[in-house]
């Protein structure tokens, strides 16, 4: 009798089965989940798809968006100065007329844009400092939409401080009741560096609390005495929370001074923590207040990739108050890494490409990721045959798989002819 046939069965693909480790070989999908893989796959299938030496990967993570504000730039105002402070007071106004469609409708045609782009986790937040939480129930509402294909977590997030107003502490823990993922904070945007350190206290107690994920947005400004990932790694420490814990941007820790930068990295070694930068925006965002010399305003990814810490990469925004631009290609996220973190030899540009796929998915703690037999079938081919290759051609994804379904084919571009 013949055997059944698979579901799909990808052939001769260059495998990224581990962030070190290619394999030629083909891949079959039986139902939702990945059946078996080998360089030569007995059997047939009720599609198959040569993908000719093509790079076949675990699909791309984002681990930082807020998709709340996304595809609002210009509405109600255009961010002239190009700073965080003016980003906040723009999206103050347009905040207020949040309705849960609005929201909803934005992140949903947001998240397909990423997911025909490969990305297939996203942790977003939510500012869950307004009184209805209407961005927050809306990204609930869309988790739950979007669950078949895609996996969202939503981070609450108080944009205005969780002691910037008498109510915001409260909402803070509202949200955490009604079901976010993780708790967030803003300790360099506190009243003072008092409310700063409190905050991330309270957090961190929330986070016991309700057994939940902490991802902060931790020193996102260029002000070298803006000192709070010490009070992040303090707590990480005695809580021994670190591998649930992550520090959003810390654009700070560019600015210190190497003393001080290298004995926070050692005590950074004691905690696991997960550190998130996200280059396009913040090279855009930091240096506003610089004449030249300049700074870049990204935070020490190469040291802190070379100490072995956990460093994922993200979009941070796309077309809101803070940044105008964006398309969802982490590919592109990955290249600015490349460029603004002078991750240019041959591992390091590996390493950018590893930061939106591996690394990220440990940032979200996630339970299962990558390519084995037994594992959800989630993957993506790209128009490359390497890593080093998708980031410098910034490749178009090919195929996308979700949860055993081909969701989503882009052709390749067109081929150009030099014509003289
Ligand atoms: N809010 C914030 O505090 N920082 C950012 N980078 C964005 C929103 C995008
Ligand atoms: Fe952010």
């Amino acid at each position: 009798m013949a055997a059944q046939p698979y579901d799909l069965l990808l052939r001769n693909g260059q495998l990224l089965r581990s962030p070190q480790h290619l394999e030629k070989a083909d891949i079959a999908i039986q139902g939702d989940q990945i059946a078996a893989i080998s360089p030569h796959l007995q059997g047939s299938a009720v599609l198959e798809i040569d993908v000719a030496g093509q790079l076949v990967s675990p699909p791309f993570v984002e681990s930082h968006i807020h998709l709340d504000s996304a595809l609002t730039a210009g509405d109600p105002g255009w961010n002239q100065s190009g700073s965080l402070f003016e980003g906040i007071e723009i999206w103050r106004e347009r905040k207020q007329s949040l309705t849960l469609e609005d929201v909803k409708q934005r992140a949903i045609q947001t998240l397909k844009q990423q997911a025909t782009q490969g990305v297939l986790y996203v942790r977003s937040h939510a500012d869950v400092s307004e009184p209805t939480l209407t961005a927050l129930q809306g990204l609930l509402e869309v988790r739950e939409a979007v669950k078949d294909w895609l996996t969202l977590q939503v981070v609450a997030f108080p944009q205005d401080g969780v002691y910037g107003s008498p109510q915001n502490e409260e909402l803070l823990e509202e949200a955490l009741r009604l079901g976010a993922d993780a708790v967030g904070g803003i300790p360099h945007y506190e009243l003072t560096r008092e409310d700063g350190v409190r905050s991330v206290q309270r957090i961190f107690e929330l986070a016991q609390r309700y057994d939940r994920l902490i991802d902060i947005h931790c020193d996102e400004i260029d002000d070298d005495q803006s000192r709070f990932l010490e009070v992040v790694v303090a707590c990480a420490i005695r809580s021994g929370l670190g591998p649930r814990v992550t520090a959003s941007h810390t654009t700070a820790f560019a600015s210190y001074n190497n003393a001080y930068a290298l004995k926070l990295m050692g005590f950074l070694q004691r905690t696991q923590l997960n550190f998130i930068a996200n280059p396009l925006i913040n090279i855009t965002l930091q240096g506003r207040t610089d004449t030249y010399p300049k700074r870049r305003g990204v935070t020490r990814v190469k040291e802190l990739w070379q100490q072995g810490l956990n460093v994922s990469l993200g979009h941070d925004c796309i077309q809101d108050p803070w940044y105008a631009l964006g398309t969802g290609n982490m590919l592109d996220v990955a290249s600015m890494a490349v460029h603004v973190c002078q991750m240019t030899g041959r591992a390091e540009i590996d390493a950018c490409y590893n930061m939106v796929t591996w690394q990220g998915a440990r940032t979200l703690n996630l339970p299962v990721y990558g390519l084995d037999v037994g594992q959800p079938a989630n993957l993506m081919v790209l128009d490359a045959d390497s890593r080093y290759e998708a980031i410098r051609q910034r490749s178009v994804v090919r195929w996308v798989i979700a949860r055993g379904k081909v969701i989503s084919q882009t052709e390749p571009a067109h081929q150009t002819s030099f014509l003289t």
